[in-house]
């Protein structure tokens, strides 16, 4: 296994954590580049399931690094408590490092967040409200709060002060809310800084000599290529870059480096928060979907919005992350549920349009083009090798494969580690 970029190719929780999981038994290191803890990652392994925020999912690996790189943005509480929950079920997180560059998440993001949302009304993005946004948006102002400043009292000291100042006037001017406390914020701050701070370094050089030495290495995507604030379907995107070129920002590493870009794809799409979703189903086949598929948030609880496959997304995919191969889960969720569609283009005032469109408001007026077929009714939960997958499953993955110019690696039908079958 050389480096492997491990993208989401839609919209999130296309089953990341899990595909992580199976292929970290062979991985040396495995990084978090992009976003924070508004990503909910599952793992299902030795019966217990993880839900995994802001560490990598292939922390269960005694002997795997795990990374969470300058790109992504740390809210030390969640952080920590993600830590204990994982040393008390025995799971040993020595190998976790954490770059000085990554952003910190305080608790004026978390507010900001959600008061502009709210503030937003029925116009709103539907974001996790983890401070993701703000945090970002002081990185990109050049006034974000890093590890490195975290870990150097002094500095931290000032930067806060001042940080919060301007902060308070917006929470109290703009939107006539009770001002945050320094201290509070200071103190608890310091203690995560000391429990946090063995576990820091500069990663990009540990991520580069691993490279070197032809170490396994995964990254490990969050969120979906549609929610990359640059491609994806602005503004009702992410603030950082879910797509695989995301990794060599956020890694600080050269993209000559990866391998491989393995995109991770639902037999189905599913969209959580608000924006376009042309193959969204509000009949009772995406409330069937949901049900079996359990589509609620894995870090808010919210219902997905479930709907058909949609090639031009996955076309898209394909293309904005130089995708090798795909992952395709959760078929196992589409079977008994009778004839399948499958989105192979858009309709628009008559056009047809096979490449997804940068502007929402066109899309908006988007028809999605269907092509039936037929599904299968048998359990495919046990099957292991492709070969006796049901003809219907084969001849719907090998539409998907003939459709989008891209292999299907390994399909996925069930939650669990062995619930994978390797082509
Ligand atoms: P934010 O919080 O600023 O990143 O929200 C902006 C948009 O990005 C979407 N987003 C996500 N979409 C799918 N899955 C995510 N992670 C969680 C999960 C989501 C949850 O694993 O289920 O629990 O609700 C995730 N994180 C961000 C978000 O819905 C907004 O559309
Ligand atoms: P991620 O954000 O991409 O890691 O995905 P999430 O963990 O948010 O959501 C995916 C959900 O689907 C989790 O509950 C997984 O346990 C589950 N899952 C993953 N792969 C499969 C699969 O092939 N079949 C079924 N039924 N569930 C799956
Ligand atoms: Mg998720």
């Amino acid at each position: 296994m050389p480096v492997i970029a491990l993208v989401g190719a839609q919209w999130g929780d296309e089953g990341k954590g899990k595909t992580i999981d199976i292929l970290a038994r062979q991985a040396d290191m495995v990084i978090r580049a992009q976003g924070g803890n508004n990503a909910g990652h599952t793992v299902m392994a030795d019966g217990l399931t993880h839900k995994l925020h802001l560490i990598p999912s292939g922390i269960l690996y005694k002997n795997t690094v795990c990374i969470i790189a300058g790109g992504t943005v740390i809210d030390p509480k969640t952080l920590i408590t993600e830590i204990e929950e994982l040393e008390s079920q025995g799971i040993d997180v020595t190998s976790l490092k954490i770059d000085y560059r990554a952003h910190v998440v305080f608790p004026y993001h978390l507010l900001l967040d959600e008061l502009a949302e709210n503030a937003r009304g029925k116009g709103d993005i539907g974001t996790t409200k983890r401070g993701i946004g703000p945090c970002y948006m002081d990185k990109a102002e050049r006034i974000g709060i890093r590890i490195f400043d975290l870990l150097n009292i002094k500095i931290f000291e000032e930067k806060l002060m001042c940080n919060l100042e301007n902060k308070n006037k917006i929470i109290t001017k703009i939107y006539d809310k009770e001002p945050l406390d320094f201290e509070k914020i200071y103190n608890n701050y310091c203690d995560y800084a000391e429990k946090l701070r063995k576990y820091c370094c500069d990663t990009s050089v540990l991520i580069y000599k691993a490279i070197k030495e032809n170490k396994n290495i995964l990254f490990e995507g969050a969120q979906g290529a549609l929610l990359d604030l640059d491609i994806g379907t602005y503004p009702y995107v992410t603030s950082s870059h879910p797509i695989s070129g995301g990794f060599c920002v956020g890694a600080g590493i050269g993209p000559t480096f990866i391998n491989e870009c393995l995109g991770i794809a639902k037999a189905y799409t599913t969209r959580v928060g608000k924006g376009p979703f042309p193959t969204e189903l509000s009949d009772n086949i995406g409330e069937l979907i949901r049900e079996r598929g359990q589509e609620f948030g894995t870090t808010t609880g919210r219902a997905r919005r479930c709907g058909w496959l949609d090639l031009v997304i996955l076309s898209f995919s394909v293309r904005v992350n130089g995708l090798t191969s795909i992952a395709l889960n959760k078929l196992d969720t589409l079977s008994g549920i009778g004839k399948l569609k499958i989105c192979i283009a858009y309709k628009k005032n008559g056009e047809i349009i096979k490449d997804f469109l940068p502007d929402i408001s066109e899309l908006s007026l988007c028809e999605p083009v269907y092509h039936e077929m037929d599904g299968w009714n048998e359990d495919i939960t046990n099957i292991e090798k492709y070969d006796d997958l049901p003809i219907n499953a084969k001849k719907y993955i090998d539409f998907i494969e003939s459709n989008v110019d891209c292999k299907i690696s390994m399909i996925g039908v069930g939650p669990k580690r062995k619930q994978n079958i390797f082509r």
